[in-house]
Order: structure tokens, then sequence, then C-alpha cells
């Protein structure tokens, strides 16, 4: 939804200017989260204070307005301890401007600061508390009420450390949150917190982390909260007991130390390898250099300690290299994603497949009264482009669902269903809604994820990650084909002991192979594909037909189109066209056909007639050579040939390359489209 990024420098000297630039630097690799406005708060060089700078707009704006705010040679010196906060808004609550940007703060004197991705649900009620106690909010967004009740409740409870108030905070917020807090109160430390969206902890040290884990310090039983002041219609505050220490491990303490808090990996990973993911709930705060993180109860099976992990991505995996945006980096890489989402498990020598994830589930599985494949966007079509081929080899019902109207639907579940959850940031909220539905009914829960640590993949019985590498592009491309391949090979583990099958399975593992090098050949396309864009960039509407397993990558196709480039455009079910869609067709409407060589060529043909015959002149996507096909009109897009239930793969990427060279000649922001975020963690 929004990118938080902190940095803490314990004893470890940079000068303010540094740090601004670390920061920037930070929002500059979440920026792809949200982007419609930008925030940084420093420690001032007039001692105890501390100064913010916000602006509407892109990271590049508030880049060039610290360029001018912070001149002055003080912000040159060192400073060996140092805490600063920035974000990157995607705007719930009230316009993109520098008021309603974050952080948000306490009052006039900066007191406390803070930055939050996700919403406040009942930050009306605390609202009303808080200006019954005389607080004048100056924005519109939930966000303020935080800053003001740790400022409300440090003048109540002078006592309270910093990670106390914000603990107490917490209690008293309901929605989503992952928030990170400065004070000039607590000089030199952080608190940090999550509840529905992501929030981790970089660690940097000199020397070898002295430690692997760090524990996770309990309160005291909360058996009778003393109840403080209560306000009629507003919010019930209770105070709950200070925590203490339970624990037999030592908090993290280093010498000489720098903590990065951030939403996602990528923009830590430049500066350190080791992370902690926090919890829900978990209360990460640094004071002394000392990073402990809290919780406020103990629930029987608890950890005793979070894992330091250490991530696996490289730094060159979230650059742009020599391509002009991340997406088309991405589209490139789609050989090669292809096959590290198959490394491992595709058993090409053997003709086996293995999904380590979920091996153990696979009997479980095999019971199931049928599979239910959720997900959004993207990665619902990922489910609506595979389906046919787990039908086929599972013998299962299979039902696609989005998870939005999974919901709103209170869909029934049962025991014995499996539930597939596809997200490739697993963090996006509809979707992850669903899955504690389906969990709490005692379905058994699969994600199919491309990040490793997310919410989707910690809350899941078991998955599988589809190991695409980072996707950086608003708009995904490499994450649908590596989900495509997961489901294909989900369902060729499913079908191993089907001796009907096997010639089947065969055919498809076969193709799996060869894949990477079609892809290369499609890819070749790309200046073909240019071409068309001129053709289409200044129509208003794009109409994409298909059918069968094709169907899926007229949906996507569709959905990259308007996402990128802001122009209409719609995904038809070839066999639906003459119940409405075939008023649309004229010689003046652009339309894409996918007519390939597969069971419902005959019927795709005859799609195609009708259209040409209402003077229609259709693009169409065919195979390599087919002469015939091609004769039915002037422009087409001829990709090789594959197994019938691999053809999505092919077909999907030169929509991809549609889109993207639409959006250039469009002028749109292919990395950044408008109104839209890489990860959606709110409903
Ligand atoms: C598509 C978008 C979007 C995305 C959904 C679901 O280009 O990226 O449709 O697929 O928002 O996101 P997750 O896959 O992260 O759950
Ligand atoms: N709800 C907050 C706001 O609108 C945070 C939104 C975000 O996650 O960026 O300011």
């Amino acid at each position: 939804m929004c990118g938080i990024f902190a940095y803490l420098n314990y004893l470890t000297p940079k000068s303010r200017h540094e740090v601004l630039d670390l920061l920037l630097n930070g929002l500059k690799r979440l920026e792809y989260r949200g982007y419609d406005s930008t925030g940084v708060a420093i420690d001032s060089p007039q001692a105890n204070d501390i100064v913010m700078v916000k602006r509407c707009g892109k990271v590049k704006v508030l880049e060039d307005a610290i360029a001018e705010h912070f001149s002055g040679k003080e912000y040159d010196e060192p400073v060996m301890t140092h805490v600063g906060i920035a974000h990157t808004r995607w705007a719930t609550h009230g316009v993109p401007c520098e008021t309603n940007s974050h952080p948000q703060r306490s009052d006039d004197e900066n007191s406390f600061v803070v930055v939050h991705n996700g919403i406040v649900t009942n930050y009306k009620d605390v609202k009303t508390f808080l200006e019954k106690r005389g607080y004048i909010f100056e924005s519109d967004t939930d966000t303020e009420v935080i800053a003001k009740l740790v400022h409300h409740l440090w003048k109540k409870h002078p006592g309270y450390s910093f990670r106390e108030l914000v603990e107490q905070v917490i209690q008293q917020l309901e929605g989503a949150f992952a928030i990170a807090i400065k004070s000039k109160h607590f000089p030199g430390e952080c608190v940090a917190s999550r509840r529905g969206s992501p929030l981790l902890v970089g660690i940097k040290t000199k020397t070898r982390l002295s430690t692997d884990h760090i524990p996770i310090l309990y309160g005291k039983d909360e058996k009778s909260p003393q109840t403080c002041e209560k306000d009629t219609e507003a919010q019930k505050t209770k105070v709950l007991p200070r925590t203490e220490s339970t624990s037999e491990f030592m908090p993290l303490e280093e010498k000489e130390v720098e903590y990065f808090f951030a939403s996602d990996a990528s923009a830590v990973i430049e500066h350190t390898n080791r992370v902690i993911y926090l919890e829900d709930d978990d209360v990460a705060a640094v004071r002394d250099g000392t990073l402990s993180i809290h919780r406020l109860k103990k629930c029987l099976d608890d950890p005793h300690a979070r894992e330091i992990t250490t991530l696996k991505m490289e730094i060159q995996q979230i650059m742009k290299g020599n391509y002009d945006y991340f997406m088309l980096k991405e589209i490139f890489e789609q050989p090669e994603s292809v096959v590290n989402t198959m490394r491992g498990r595709v058993r090409f020598d053997s003709k086996s497949v293995v999904l380590g994830g979920i091996k153990d589930f696979i009997p479980e599985i095999k019971r199931c009264r049928r599979l239910m494949l959720i997900g959004c966007g993207t990665s619902y079509h990922s489910a609506v482009a595979t389906r046919q081929l787990l039908e086929e080899l599972t013998e299962l019902p299979v039902m696609v669902e989005l998870a939005s109207d999974f919901l709103d639907r209170n869909t029934p579940i049962f025991r014995d269903d499996v539930c597939f959850f596809i997200s490739q940031s697993g963090e996006t909220a509809d979707s992850l809604m669903a899955l504690r539905y389906c969990k709490q009914r005692g379905a058994l829960i699969v994600g199919i994820t491309n990040t490793v640590g997310s919410s989707i993949c910690r809350e899941s019985h078991c998955g599988v990650h589809i190991n695409a590498g980072p996707e950086i592009g608003v708009a995904s491309t490499k994450a649908y084909t590596s989900q495509f391949i997961s489901l294909v090979m989900f369902a060729l583990v499913m079908s191993e002991d089907r001796l009907s099958l096997q010639q089947r399975r065969l055919e498809i593992i076969q193709a799996l192979y060869e894949l990477p090098d079609r892809i290369r050949q499609v890819l070749k396309l790309d200046s073909q594909v240019q071409e068309l864009a001129k053709d289409l960039f200044q129509h208003k509407s794009l109409l994409i037909m298909g059918r069968g397993y094709n169907f899926a990558t007229c949906l996507e196709g569709a959905l990259k189109v308007k996402e990128l480039t802001y122009m209409h455009s719609e995904g038809i079910m070839a066999g639906e066209l003459k119940h409405g869609p075939l008023a649309l067709i004229d010689d003046r409407m652009p339309v894409m056909m996918i007519v390939l060589r597969d069971p419902v060529y005959i019927k795709c043909i005859n799609a195609l007639q009708q259209v040409t015959s209402r003077k229609g002149c259709p693009i169409i996507i065919c195979e390599e050579g087919d002469e015939e096909t091609k004769s039915y009109s002037s422009r087409s897009l001829e990709i090789p040939r594959t197994v019938d239930c691999l053809q999505g793969i092919l077909t999907v990427i030169p929509m991809q390359l549609l889109s993207y060279h639409i959006a250039v000649l469009r002028g749109c922001d292919v990395d950044c489209p408008r109104n839209l975020a890489k990860s959606v963690t709110v409903e």
C-alpha cells in the first residue's frame, strides 16, 4: 500500500546528509508500493528538535525539496546516533497533499512523529476521544490519531518508556497498520509495530552478528487492566499493565549497529541481508542500540524468539540494469524466471515433479472435496489460466474465485476443501482475509507466493514459492508466468500415479523443458509488437478475444492494457461473442484474437469469421507458419507451438509487450501507473 522506511545508526557516525540520502534511497526502492506523496523526519541540528519535510508527488519531488531545505553545513557534521523515518504514501484517508503526507505529528513541536501503512478503522472514535482532550487535528488522515494518542499517553504516564507507550497505543487501534515512530522525548530510539501490514527490521553490524534470534519479551498476565478515563461515545482506553522481560535470552546488543525498518526487503538489501520479519502485534524497539521485540500476551504455541533471516536476494535483482523500466526488465527476465520456478522441482531426466513445500500434504489434498483457487487481479488470472488443466489432471472440482467477491458472498467452506491463495506480494488484504476465513473453517491452506516471509506465506499450512525474483513494476508480468507454472507443476504432482494420464504428463514435462526457449522466441517479436502499438495507441479501446486455454490471456492482456495505458480494454470469451460483444464490432474497433491450433481452433475460426464479416480487422495471434489462419487478417503475430495447456504463457507475453509499448507511446509512467500500488494491503 505504501512504503515505510526508517533508519537508526548507533555509534556509527553518519552526517544528516548521509542519513537523508539513505532515507531517500529507501523510499525510491519502495516507491512502487505507493507514490502520491512522501515525507521524512530527522533530528534537527538544533538540540532536541525534529525537522520534517513533506511533499505531494513522487520521491524525486521530495529529493529536490530536501536539497533546498537542508543545505547548511551543520548537516555535514557526523552524528553518532540518529533516527530518521520516511514514507511514501498511497492515500486512503484524505487527498494527497503536504498536510496529509506522513510523517504525521502529535503537536506543533513534533514531539512524536509517525509513518503508517494501512488503515486505522476506528480512527473516528479515537479522534473524538482526543479532541475532547484538547487535541486539534490538522490532517484528514487516520494516521494522525496514532501520533496524538502516543502524546496523550506520554503526558498521562510520564514514567513510561517509549516502547510501553506504543504498546498502549496499538491496543487501542483497530484495522491494519505498520508503523514506525520517532520522538524528540526519546532521542536515539525508534519503535515500530505491525498488524496486517508488512514490516521488517534489517540489522547491519561491522562484525558477524552475535546471534541468530531475537528473544520475544512477553508482558505480564493481563488479568486486571486498570481502566483509565472513559469517554462515553468515544474510545474506551484501557491502560494495560506494563511489560517486563520474561525471557532467558538477551535482546540484541551490538556495539556499533545500524537498523532499518522497511515495508519490504528490497529497501534494505543493499545495506544488509540480515532481517527479522515482524509478526502481527510485535513491538520492535531500539534503545541504546539494543533491539528488543515485545508482545503483550503469550499464547500457548507462541515462539520464544524471532529468527534473523538471511535474505537470498541480490542487489542486482532489484536494479533496472539496461532497461528503461522495471516492467520491461521483468518481461525479458521470463526465460530465466520460469527456470527458477521449476528449479529443483521438475526433474527432466526422470520426468518427475516434486514440490517440497507441499509434498507431505499431497495425500490429504488428494482426499479433498474440491480445490479452490483464490486471488486478485493478475494472480486470479493465473488461476483461470490453469483451471482446465487442474480439472483434467486432478479429476477434482476446481473453483476459481476473486478474493473480494468470495468474501462478499460468505462462500460456504468445508473442512475437506483445499484452498490455494495465489499472491505475488503475499500481502494483498483481500486474499489474506479470504485465507483467514477459510482457515477458520478448517480448510487446508496452500500459499502460492513470490515473497518469502510474507503474511500469506506465514499463515498457510504449506505452499509453493514461485521464485520469480523481486517484481518491482506495479504491473505483474513474470510473477504471472511463474504462478502459472507453479499451478501446472501442482497438477503434475497430483497426477503422478494415474496411469491413464502418463502420456499427457510426459508431453507437458517436455513442453516445460522447451519453454524457456519458446519464451525467448516470443520475446523476439518485440519490434513487431512495437509497430502494432503505433497503430493502436491513439485508439480509445481494445478488445481481446479468445477461448479455452487462452481465455485467461484475454483477461490478463486487457488488465495490462487498462492499468498501464488507461485505455479501455476488455477480455472477451470468444464463445460469448454472439451473446452481446459482437455489437461492438465495426471497421474502427481495434480487436485482437488468439487463434491457436488446439481443441477449440474451429470455434475460434468461427468467431474470427463473425468479426471479419462485420468489417472487423483483428490482429491475430496464431501459431508459427499457420498460413491459413493468418490469411484472415493483414496483421498477425506468430508464436511458437507448445502443448495446449502452456500456450497461455506464450500468448500473454505479446500482450505484456503491447501494453508496455502503448503506455510508452501515450507517455504513461510504466512502472507506477496512476492510482495503483504494488501491494494492496487494504480491502
Ligand atoms: C496486476 C497487478 C494486480 C495484482 C493484484 C494482486 O498487474 O499487479 O492485479 O495482481 O493486486 O496482487 P498480489 O498478487 O500481490 O496478491
Ligand atoms: N491511511 C493512511 C493515509 O491515508 C496511510 C495510507 C498508506 O498506507 O499509505 O494516510
